[in-house]
């Protein structure tokens, strides 16, 4: 059995210009895997964490150059000479190594980063394509994109309080269309913005970031790009959103900016989404509320969940025993997976595993301070989930994963499936 050589880890940028950490993994029989962690802006606190220098002088204290040490000192050592397809050995030998909760001690950036080159470097091994390796024969289905339109919250300075304004090509017959209907809807309201004298510029995930006084505006904008691409709303292409409610939620309510600086109780925001979900065709909402808000939650899915993916980022960051939780008290119909959230590759399988088996919706995601590597995309073939949150059609580190996806749908030929939508 081929094993595990080298391990090398380096210091290299985000998307954002943070940085983050690369890390290559060498076999005994002349493999190499590697791999960039992504990172976070609207980190949820129950988040594995991630080992940051705070060197003020450097970096602005995000230097990862102990993380990158930790790699290439005790996860080096730790792990040399073990069989590289022991993935879930690797990882738990890790956390034995860590020996805390949430991985402060190695940090969750460096674990991750060799728990994913680990499995590139024993997919090379095999010369198999990511998703075959880490999925197996039956890894054919195709994603449906959320795909971002529209920025706010912390991701820009727009003034939208929400965080983030999506599509999802429901009606598309593969993955390659739902992406084309995708840019066609951007460019058309690329011209909707320019046309009416507002900002092209983009936010960090590649949206458009224009200043808008309110959420309402915002979604009437992307419904109008929708229908002037020849699409119709509500049928072909269904809305998102991330409210991101834990960047919201200031002294025991939820401040919304953008709604005349109004604070709005739990009852008033749920309220607050049923009008908007009355008003466009939004059949998603990611973090509608704040991650310690259990019974406002309940009452969200209670209240729109047959019809909405009520979805759980900062809520259930990736994490089995909150999932438990979630499904114990019918919380959420919907998880976000972020193999950064969880700090290994088999927690982060773990959980998305718990969530299928749960009823849950999966969708796995990218993060705001991102990179070219495209793992993701080959994670959410290899696990059969419906969904992928990969960010706006639009700036390389984004279309990266699109561009991915559409070459395994390719390589896939008849045997893909394209997600079914369902709501
Ligand atoms: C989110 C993500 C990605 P961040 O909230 O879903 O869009 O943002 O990486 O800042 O948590
Ligand atoms: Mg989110």
């Amino acid at each position: 059995m081929p094993y595990i050589k080298s391990i090398y880890a380096r210091e290299v940028l985000d998307s954002r210009g943070y940085p983050t950490i690369c890390t290559e993994v060498y076999t005994q029989c002349g493999a190499c895997g590697s791999a960039i962690v992504p990172s976070g802006a609207s980190s949820g606190i129950y988040e594995a964490m991630e080992l940051r220098d705070m060197q003020e002088k450097r970096y602005f204290g995000q230097g990862v150059l102990k993380a990158v040490s930790h790699v290439n000192k005790l996860l080096r050592e730790k792990l040399c000479g073990m069989c590289i397809f022991d993935q879930a050995g690797i990882d738990r030998a890790m956390l034995t190594l860590d020996g805390t909760d949430n991985k402060a001690n190695v940090g969750a950036n460096g674990i991750l980063s060799v728990s994913m080159a680990c499995a590139q470097a024993a997919a090379a091994c095999l010369s198999m394509p990511l998703y075959r390796y880490l999925g197996g024969c039956f890894s054919y289905t195709l994603p449906l994109p959320l795909i971002n339109m529209i920025s706010g919250g912390i991701h820009c300075n727009s003034g939208l309080s929400f965080q983030e304004f999506m599509i999802i090509p429901s009606g598309a017959s593969s993955f390659k269309e739902g992406v084309r209907i995708g840019a066609e809807i951007f460019y058309h309201l690329g011209q909707i913005l320019r046309s009416q004298g507002m900002s092209l510029a983009v936010g960090t995930e590649g949206g458009y970031a224009p200043a808008l006084s309110s959420n309402e505006k915002a979604l009437a904008l992307v419904v109008k790009a929708i229908a002037q691409a020849g699409y119709q709303p509500g049928k072909d292409v269904v809305l998102a959103i991330d409210a991101a409610a834990p960047q919201l939620w200031v002294n025991g309510k939820y401040h919304l900016c953008d709604k005349e600086n109004m604070d709005m109780t739990t009852k008033d925001l749920t309220d607050y989404y049923e009008y908007l979900c009355d008003k466009f065709p939004i059949r998603f909402i990611e973090d509608g509320l704040d991650q310690d808000d259990w019974e406002g939650w309940c009452e969200l899915t209670r209240r729109l969940g047959s019809k909405v993916i009520i979805a759980g980022d900062d809520f259930f960051v990736s994490n089995v025993s909150r999932m438990h939780m979630g499904a114990q008290k019918g919380a959420g119909n919907g998880v976000l997976i972020k193999p950064n959230q969880a700090g290994t590759l088999t927690e982060a399988v773990a959980g998305a595993r718990y969530a299928q088996r749960m009823g849950y919706e999966v969708i796995f995601s990218h993060r705001l301070g991102d990179s070219e590597d495209t793992f993701l995309a080959d994670l959410t073939v290899a696990s059969g989930a419906g969904y992928i949150k990969t960010g706006a059609v639009c700036r390389a580190e984004r279309t990266a994963k699109y561009n991915r996806l559409m070459k395994i749908e390719d390589e896939l030929g008849e045997a893909g499936a394209y997600g079914l939508w369902k709501y």
